[in-house]
């Protein structure tokens, strides 16, 4: 049997971290053959509620599942972590201002980077979910300066799986015929879902819609999706962000299909003009736990405005919380 992978999941109690720690138990994140260690992270005003869920894991009796713990303290949720999946973070509240919300995450994910360099595998690798993302994800990673950076990456997979689903809509075509979109930038309202490259059974998904509808309503609907939910569910997107940190993850060890890509959120090494360092999404392929961003793709003068938008946003961010001295 393959030695047991320890995953460190961070707001276990939160509405995400209920949709995922089942299926993660379950096997659907690293393989039915692979046992899973479980460390949950809370807050210590939630560390009983997710003492609770460990209660109706146990009651599963998953047999992949090798230890379950809970902690409310950061260094000894990420002692011995292979996988980080970083989901907990501090909402905007109201009345908070966008540099307040920067650094109330600063304090969460600096101090996580901190013990994720301490206590983590050789191998760690993170994902985060906790908005904003990208920001948090170049938080933790500068405060792990011996972890490399590439293991810290932020998810735009929903917003992959958004576009995939729209497209499908539109063209009449399964899901499972689509190929290659991808999603640039941040993980707000200004990313760029990109179908230019994908295909659809084979041929140019361009072919089948024209730009107007994908510059009035394909990008502004995957773009804008989260609002959406909230007022059509009355409440924030959950099992689909849990499935979607399943696929990252899943992807991310297990490799991407031949003629496929997915969408991560990555530290940028220069590649399509995005600065060195800012944690922005590309589409990339992935092979035995390793990614590469996919390199030497066409970028449209639209595009180029699009993602140009999207990462000066992103290097906004990055400058705010370099101001709080937390990159
Ligand atoms: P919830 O508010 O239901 O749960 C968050 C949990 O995190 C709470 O239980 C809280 O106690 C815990 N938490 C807060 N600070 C913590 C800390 N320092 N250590 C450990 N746990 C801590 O939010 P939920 O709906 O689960 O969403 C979680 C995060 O995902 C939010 O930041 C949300 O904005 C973000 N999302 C990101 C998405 C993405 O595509 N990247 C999409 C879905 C989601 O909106």
């Amino acid at each position: 049997p393959a030695a047991p992978v320890t995953v460190t999941v961070t707001g276990a109690a939160g509405q995400i971290g209920y949709a995922l720690l089942f299926r993660i138990a379950s096997g659907a994140m690293l393989g039915p053959e692979v046992p899973v260690r479980l460390r949950l992270l809370e807050v210590p005003a939630a560390a009983r509620a997710a003492e609770g869920t460990v209660l109706e894991l146990m009651d599963c009796a998953f047999p992949l599942v090798a230890g379950l713990d809970v902690f409310d303290d950061p260094a000894k949720a990420f002692d011995g972590a292979n996988v980080g999946l970083l989901v907990g973070a501090r909402p905007r509240g109201p009345g908070m201002e966008r540099a307040d919300l920067l650094a109330a995450n600063g304090g969460i994910f600096s101090v996580q980077g901190r013990a994720i360099n301490d206590g983590a595998a050789g191998d760690f690798k993170a994902v985060v979910v906790g908005n904003p993302a990208n920001t948090n994800a170049l938080i933790a990673a500068s405060h792990a300066p011996d972890v490399p950076a590439s293991r810290f990456t932020a998810m735009t997979r929903l917003d992959h799986d958004r576009a995939v689903a729209q497209l499908a809509a539109k063209t009449g075509a399964p899901v499972s015929a689509i190929r290659k979109v991808a999603i640039w930038g941040n993980h707000s309202a200004s990313q760029y879902p990109d179908i230019t490259h994908a295909t659809v059974d084979g041929g140019p998904a361009t072919d089948l819609v024209d730009q107007s509808w994908i510059a009035g309503e394909f990008i502004p609907r995957v773009a804008k999706r989260g609002a959406e939910i909230i007022s059509v569910r009355g409440g924030s997107s959950a099992a689909s962000a849990a499935n979607a940190a399943i696929a990252h993850m899943r992807l991310w060890v297990h490799g991407t299909r031949a003629g496929d890509w997915t969408s991560m959120a990555v530290p940028s090494d220069g590649s399509y003009g995005v600065p060195e360092g800012l944690v922005s999404s590309f589409p990339v392929t992935t092979a035995a736990g390793d990614y590469n961003i996919v390199q030497g793709l066409d970028i449209s003068v639209f595009a180029r405005g699009r993602i140009d938008a999207s990462v000066a946003e992103l290097a906004s961010e990055r400058d705010a919380v370099k101001g709080l001295g937390l990159v």
